[in-house]
């Protein structure tokens, strides 16, 4: 029998690491689901199911037609899906988010949270960050950034009443990701202020009524790593939710930045958990750490075994794995599993990926030190590995005409790094990052790692390493080495991650396996 939450002893965050922000939580008897942010990427809305609130294993996406998710062909990266709330109400899921490049609101509703959710009834209204709440009458309140509340129909996407002004937080820039909460006679109102990064703190109020007035906490913010030196930063944009047993939990996003000084975070904003503990009726919650400690109990139901995260995919399912996610659209016609069974063949719809419409099949980077690798039989087209931020940040090594070479994009710079004769037949591409041993020569070319040039000077450590090799007879050969500080957050800006992708820019390739390990 699993169990309902972590029972004590140490559990690791980040609970979902990687580009996991924005995440909202609800239960239904001892199952926990939770949502996060999808931005430019479809299918849209990863859910989640958990049985411990650690352990989380991807169930589905909410927005996986493309009727439920209209992303402009020329969507900018970071736009697209934000925030969601999912809750459970008179027998079915609601997940609410905003499609920031239509300024829309979307309620989509779902009996079994691995779907299929409904077609969106839309509400058009201002700001980000939706949330909902029920009363006891049955009123819907729908809760924005800015903060405002209104009495919305979800049902056909109608407002009642509203908006109405609350209570913003205690006056930190963008009061957001509000979440209303009906508890022992109370309406808890949590909200973010401060941005989406080292400045972000999660602040709560509570009134009697969802339209307040509203009594700010005793000891606001509950919740801030802002100015201290802890690991984990830009603590926030938090969502609380009960346990079976009765206690209290909070998951919120943070990031994980590496390198001095400033340092960058390369994997996007991850979901956390925390124990809540309720003083004198207001929620507490400690501080935010990588091992944290369950409150009393006896076994941490929730401690990962060592290597967890790892995960191959062999192509072999007829269908795509929840985890895989496309820039802006994915085509039918772009992609099979079924034409060459065993692997996943990619048909070419744009030419680069420094532009939108390419045809990409990529997952999260999760780890800050890990190994991606693919066998890729590229036939007479294009077609490689990608570690991406966006079309302007990005690093690929990819074969064309009997040719393997690595190539970085970085704002308007565009460098081949590393050019050889590829083996014929498929080949065995990888991608590495590594945290540790920052200060290696600036290898700019292959010929310059057989005969390292002059260093440039010691520089101050970034973020990571980035390695690409090819697989030969002979072993492995180190393609290319670059410093991965310019594919991080800080450098990109937006509010996604990295991704690792499979992509074909010319003609139809085909991809036999993805393996990918924590290292
Ligand atoms: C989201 C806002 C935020 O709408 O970042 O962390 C924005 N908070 O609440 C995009 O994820």
């Amino acid at each position: 029998m699993p169990a309902a939450r972590p029972t004590g002893g140490v559990y690791r965050n980040p609970v979902l690491p990687g580009f996991h922000p924005d995440p909202s939580v609800c239960r239904v008897g001892e199952d926990y689901y939770l949502v996060c942010s999808s931005f430019e990427y479809v299918p849209g809305v990863p859910v989640f199911h958990s049985r411990d609130l650690v352990n989380w294993r991807q169930i589905g996406n909410a927005l996986d037609r493309p009727d439920q998710l209209e992303l402009p062909p020329d969507t900018p990266a970071s736009q697209g899906i934000y925030a969601p709330t999912i809750r459970h109400h008179d027998g079915r899921f609601w997940m609410i988010t905003t499609n920031v490049s239509l300024g829309r609101h979307l309620v989509v509703t779902a009996v079994d949270p691995a779907g299929p959710w409904s077609d969106p009834v839309y509400l058009d209204l201002p700001h980000v960050d939706p949330s909902l709440a029920w009363d006891d009458d049955g009123n819907c309140w729908l809760t924005t950034s800015g903060v405002k509340t209104y009495r919305i129909d979800p049902e056909v996407g109608l407002v009642l009443e509203g908006p109405i002004s609350t209570w913003s937080g205690t006056g930190g820039q963008y009061p957001e990701s509000p979440h209303l909460y009906r508890i022992d006679g109370w309406w808890y109102l949590v909200v973010s202020e401060g941005g989406t990064h080292t400045g972000h703190a999660v602040s709560v109020a509570r009134s009697r009524s969802p339209l307040g007035p509203f009594e700010p906490g005793p000891a606001n913010p509950i919740l801030t790593h802002r100015g201290t030196g802890r690991p984990v930063q830009a603590t926030g944009h938090a969502d609380l939710v009960q346990a079976v047993d009765g206690s209290w939990w909070m998951v919120l996003l943070g990031i994980r930045a590496r390198g001095q000084w400033p340092p960058y975070h390369v994997l996007g904003r991850e979901t956390f958990l925390v124990p809540v503990r309720w003083v004198d009726g207001w929620p507490v919650v400690d501080p935010v750490e990588e091992a944290t400690a369950a409150p009393a109990g006896s076994a941490p139901a929730g401690a990962a075994p060592p290597g967890s995260g790892a995960y191959r995919d062999d192509f072999d399912d007829v269908r795509l794995a929840y985890r895989w996610i496309s820039p802006r659209s994915r085509p039918d016609a772009a992609w099979s599993l079924t034409e060459r069974p065993g692997w996943l063949t990619l048909h070419a719809t744009g030419s680069t990926l420094d532009r939108a419409g390419v045809t990409m099949v990529a997952a999260r980077q999760q780890h800050h030190d890990c190994r991606a690798g693919v066998r890729l039989d590229p036939g007479d087209g294009v077609a490689g590995l990608t570690l991406r931020v966006d079309e302007a940040h990005h690093y690929d090594v990819e074969v064309s005409g009997g040719t393997v070479r690595v190539v970085g994009r970085v704002g308007p710079f565009r460098q081949v790094f590393a050019e050889r004769p590829a083996p014929a037949g498929p080949v065995v591409l990888t991608v590495a990052t590594r945290t540790r041993d920052l200060y290696p020569p600036v290898v700019t070319s292959a010929a310059e790692l057989a005969a390292p040039g002059e260093p440039y000077g010691v520089r101050p450590a970034g973020s990571d390493m980035v390695v690409f090799e090819l697989a030969t007879d002979d072993g492995p050969v180190v393609l290319a080495e670059l410093d991965g500080r310019y594919l991080s957050t800080e450098v990109a800006a937006g509010f996604t991650g990295r991704v690792i992708g499979l992509y074909v820019t010319r003609s139809s390739a085909a991809f036999d396996w993805f393996d990918y390990r924590p290292t």
